[in-house]
């Protein structure tokens, strides 16, 4: 392992190829084109895509809707990243760091926006007193699962998911050290899942939902095709959660919403699932 660059003493961008999303992205934030949100008919507005950060807040809403908390209805809106909708100033508006998801709550006055997916997600559990313990420590450990992925999965998405998988060139160094960790994070949570039927504990909470569209994914190698390369079979507890956590309809419902294909682009009512589960 070899390298013949050295860093120049300031960096400066050059447009490359090299990677699925190298066209959009710049080392600049802030709106790029003049376009506003739609918003429809429901509480919720939700601006997303079904990438797993997304994944998390359509299983939670449809998680709500099950239990007949109307106030959970929302209308799902697809921003297509790869075609740069995130830099919309409607978009930036709400989310200053352009990535989905990112909700709109039209229930309250003003309407309140919130970006981040934990945030969201913590935001709606705490709104409609579900999937969130209300006993302090339990709710405390809760919350440490739920932080624990906000901080894993850029090691996972950005590190692993990068080098192996969108990274045009493959470098052994990169995909070593991220793999390493991968594998770690694996491990971390097999181990939390061998003496536990969620993640944190007996109830299914935000934690499995924000955890499972990632690392779910990946060990049912729906997420990067990477389920040999990472041995995923050796994470037996891992697979049985995240089995028994696929096999919810609200999931299965929650996957399918803001597809680009195989599911629905846009979600403005629970007849959208019609034909699809
Ligand atoms: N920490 C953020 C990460 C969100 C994120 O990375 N979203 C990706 C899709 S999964 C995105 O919008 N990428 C577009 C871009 O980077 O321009 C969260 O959890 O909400």
């Amino acid at each position: 392992m070899t390298s013949s660059y050295v860093p120049p003493r300031v960096w400066k961008w050059e447009p490359k190829n090299d990677n699925q999303f190298a066209s959009i992205n710049r080392p600049t934030a802030g709106p790029r084109t003049e376009k506003t949100l739609p918003v429809g008919q429901n509480p919720l507005q939700l601006y997303s895509l079904a990438t797993p950060n997304g994944q998390k807040i359509t299983i939670l809403l449809e998680e709500l809707l099950a239990l007949g908390i109307s106030g959970a209805e929302y209308d799902a809106w697809l921003i297509d990243i790869g075609a740069g909708d995130q830099f919309s100033s409607g978009f930036v508006e709400i989310n200053p760091n352009s990535k989905i998801p990112a909700l709109v709550d039209h229930s309250v006055q003003p309407p309140l926006a919130i970006f981040e997916s934990g945030a969201i997600l913590l935001y709606l559990a705490e709104k409609f007193g579900v999937f969130l313990p209300k006993d302090i420590a339990a709710r405390t450990h809760c919350l440490s699962w739920l932080f624990w992925q906000v901080g894993s999965a850029p090691m996972l998405g950005g590190g692993f998911g990068h080098f192996y998988h969108y990274a045009a060139e493959k470098y052994q160094y990169p995909i070593d050290r991220f793999t390493m960790e991968a594998k770690r994070q694996l491990d971390v949570l097999d181990r939390q899942l061998a003496c536990n039927e969620y993640i944190a504990g007996r109830d299914y909470t935000i934690a499995d939902m924000a955890i499972w569209p990632w690392y779910g994914g990946v060990v049912s190698n729906q997420v990067y095709g990477a389920a040999e390369f990472l041995e995923a079979s050796g994470y037996q507890n891992l697979l049985r959660w995240q089995q028994q956590i696929a096999e919810r309809p609200t999931v299965k419902r929650g996957r399918l919403v803001n597809r680009k294909e195989g599911g629905i682009k846009e979600r403005h009512s629970a007849a959208d699932f019609q034909g699809l589960v």
